[in-house]
């Protein structure tokens, strides 16, 4: 089924804002400025950015600033903490109803793709896919190859193949780790053919480094850009935000 990105989406962009570090990372990413997750939503209400992704927990306790910065809500339905070794696996910690309740204008789900537990991923995505689709919401795919039968093929290949599976399994936004090729990042856009591609911020690098990353993203032709720690690491959250933005829209 068809659903609009037009709620998540500005002017044909996309530019969330990603704050699902603290499971997957835990707080070790946050200081004193940025882990209250008020002062995300306060990030994504001046920096103007297309939606904000948090799991079911802030989605719900921050539930009256999310509605009053009027910022589209994206939950993520699955997650994990680092603390577990061996293939990952990341199953679902929120349903789509639950998500709709709290005001979700789409849902993301992350799928490790050369796992050995990929297929209880596929699986519980494709239920999500059916049901956020009936409920007329779009459904955002974490799409990242990991464990022990990727690690010795190329990124490139890697990044065009969860591009693919992208658009196979029915997402209609799948978020990449881009391997810093402006070509294979192209490849990876028309292999998603109309499935829409953004890429993953990964961690704090050089303000330029970014800047020059969300560029190619732009050359490439993808939809945008999902970005967490780049932006509030960043001394000045909203002058970074500022500079994403005149590259993206202008
Ligand atoms: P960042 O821009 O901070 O990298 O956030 C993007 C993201 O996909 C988050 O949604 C997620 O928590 C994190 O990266 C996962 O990163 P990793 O796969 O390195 O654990």
């Amino acid at each position: 089924m068809k659903v609009s990105l037009d709620k998540i989406t500005t002017k044909g962009k996309a530019l969330y804002l990603a704050y699902d570090q603290g499971i997957e990372h835990g707080p070790i990413e946050f200081n004193d400025a940025n882990v209250d997750p008020k002062s995300i939503i306060d990030i994504a209400s001046k920096g103007k950015f297309t939606a904000m992704i948090f799991q079911k927990g802030i989605a719900e306790k921050y539930n009256s600033a999310i509605q009053r910065s009027k910022i589209p809500l994206i939950v993520k339905l699955n997650g994990k903490t680092s603390l577990v070794k061996g293939d990952p696996v990341s199953l679902q910690l929120c349903t789509v109803e639950e998500a709709i309740k709290l005001g979700a204008a789409a849902v993301g789900y992350t799928i490790y793709i050369g796992s050995e537990h990929e297929p209880a991923m596929l699986q519980e995505f494709e239920y999500i896919e059916r049901e956020a689709h009936e409920r007329g919401i779009p459904v955002i795919a974490w799409i990242y190859p990991k464990g022990k039968s990727v690690e010795e093929k190329p990124a490139a290949e890697l990044m065009a193949y969860a591009a693919r599976v992208g658009l196979e399994i029915g997402a209609d936004v799948v978020k990449l780790k881009y391997n810093g090729n402006e070509k294979d990042l192209a490849w990876a856009v028309k292999s998603a053919g109309k499935t829409k591609i953004v890429i993953s911020g990964g961690s704090k690098v050089d303000e330029p480094v970014f800047l020059k990353e969300v560029q190619e993203t732009v050359k490439a032709k993808a939809f945008g850009v999902a970005v967490g720690r780049n932006v509030w690491q960043h001394k000045n959250p909203l002058h970074m935000a500022k500079k994403i933005k005149e590259i993206m829209f202008k």
